[in-house]
């Protein structure tokens, strides 16, 4: 079995209602046995500031899939609900993030692994510091550390 981190966010029709959905999605996955959420929280879009507030939370599971099959899997359940992304970098439905799978790095063309902008992100690290917060990042920090070193002001626990 496989542990991987998926970085939930949405900024388009009713973002909450967005994760809710994908969460059950994730939870009824044949090949995912285990979902553990962390809270949800609203944060300042990065990247163009004209769009709506996000919402974004951080799950643990636990999968029988290898990297891209998840991938795969993930990429599913953002068509299924119909996922639009109006521009780079601006307002989406629903986005789905393979942060992390187990301590693998992966470098190919349609996934990069660990995740290449998570350390910087405060949406992803205060939700996986709600889950793992003693947990060792890849550049050597636990996640508590690393949460210390963003400005995470704009972030309301929901
Ligand atoms: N900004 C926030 N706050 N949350 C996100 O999930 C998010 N996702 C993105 C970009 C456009 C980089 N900005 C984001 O893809």
């Amino acid at each position: 079995m496989n542990e991987a981190f998926i970085g939930l966010g949405s900024n388009l029709n009713t973002p909450m209602e967005q994760l809710q959905q994908a969460i059950t999605q994730l939870e009824q996955h044949a090949e995912i046995t285990k979902v553990t959420l962390s809270e949800f929280y609203s944060s300042k879009p990065v990247g163009p500031q004209d769009q709506p507030d996000y919402v974004n939370a951080v799950a643990i599971i636990t999968t029988s899939l290898a990297p891209i099959p998840l991938l795969d899997a993930l990429q599913a359940i953002e068509n299924s609900q119909h996922r639009v992304r109006e521009r780079h970098w601006g307002p989406r439905t629903l986005d789905l993030d393979l942060l992390k799978y187990n301590n693998d790095k992966i470098d190919m063309d349609r996934l990069t692994v660990p995740h290449p902008f998570m350390l910087e992100r405060g949406f992803v690290i205060k939700p996986m510091a709600d889950l793992v917060p003693e947990m060792l990042l890849h550049n050597g920090c636990t996640v508590t550390e690393q949460l210390s070193s963003l400005d995470t002001s704009d972030l309301i626990s929901l």
